[in-house]
């Protein structure tokens, strides 16, 4: 009967490696990168797959590039986008980023680009990319998407008709509770080129219609730049519904028309 003993210590010591084992994996905090296909473009040999973590919408997105050859990730020297919206009659880009290895996931590359215009009827969305090879080699093509249009992006323009484009950047899913808020501001300087703006001053205020002419605001921190074209502030949903939030540019002393974010806050 004595045998049965020291393998009931085995079976403990088994059962603490496998809890150690499951921890680690539970406890790892880097969150997975969930992606979506959009599209994918073969050139020459080379499959570029453009994946994405929500649907591409009009404001902020994460565009994350892999490359492929006979079924392989491959790591290219430089991947270089350009979107560009085919509007008939005009073509146009929109504010973004040159890709660069992503640090969530190094098989891909990462982009941003921030839509201005949804697709469909008005003309359609396409990026062209250039992917240089490890071995000098140059891929070139071209990546139609669908570009939805959502409530994260409007715009307004100052008396000397430069045009401000405001992204709404975060949250992307408010809720009741605190709430980074964060803004991007970009502006035109030709139909091919929208760098962003820093060093404005903006105006926020939250508020909830509750009917019959009556209505709350809600605690929040003002935006203040934080270079590359972002604001960051805060804000502190008392309550689950649709709200709206303004917003003011203001430009050298100049304050811009005020714009109206309207959207709905989930009860968490
Ligand atoms: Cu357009």
């Amino acid at each position: 009967m004595n045998i049965l003993k020291p393998f009931g210590r085995i079976t403990a010591m088994v059962a603490l490696v496998f809890a150690a084992i499951s921890c680690n994996t539970t406890d790892n905090s880097e969150p997975e990168l969930e992606l979506i296909p959009v599209n994918s473009v073969t050139v020459d040999g080379y499959t570029v797959s453009l994946e994405v973590e929500k649907e591409i919408e009009t404001g902020a997105n994460y565009l994350y590039w892999k490359v492929e050859q006979d079924g392989k990730i491959i790591t290219p020297q430089s991947i270089t986008v350009n979107p560009m919206m085919d509007m008939g009659d005009m073509m146009h880009s929109t504010p973004y980023t040159q890709p660069e290895t992503a640090e969530e996931d190094d098989r891909y590359f990462k982009n941003m680009a921030v839509f201005i215009m949804p697709g469909g009827m008005m003309g359609s969305w396409t990026i062209n990319f250039e992917i240089m090879t490890q071995t000098d080699e140059v891929i070139s093509g071209e990546m139609p998407i669908d570009v939805a249009s959502s409530w994260k992006l409007t715009s307004v323009q100052d008396d000397n008709d430069n045009v401000y484009f405001i992204t709404w950047y975060a949250p992307q899913k408010p809720v009741v509770g605190n709430n980074d808020l964060t803004f991007l501001v970009h502006t035109r300087e030709s139909m091919m080129n929208f760098p962003v703006v820093e060093n404005l001053e903006m105006e926020v205020y939250p508020y909830m219609d509750m009917g019959g002419g009556s209505g709350h605001s809600t605690n929040f921190t003002n935006p203040v730049t934080a270079g590359d074209g972002f604001y960051n502030g805060d804000i502190n949903y008392s309550m689950s519904g649709t709200w709206t939030t303004s917003v003011e540019l203001i430009v050298e002393n100049d304050t811009l028309p005020e714009v109206v974010f309207e959207y709905s806050v989930q009860a968490e």
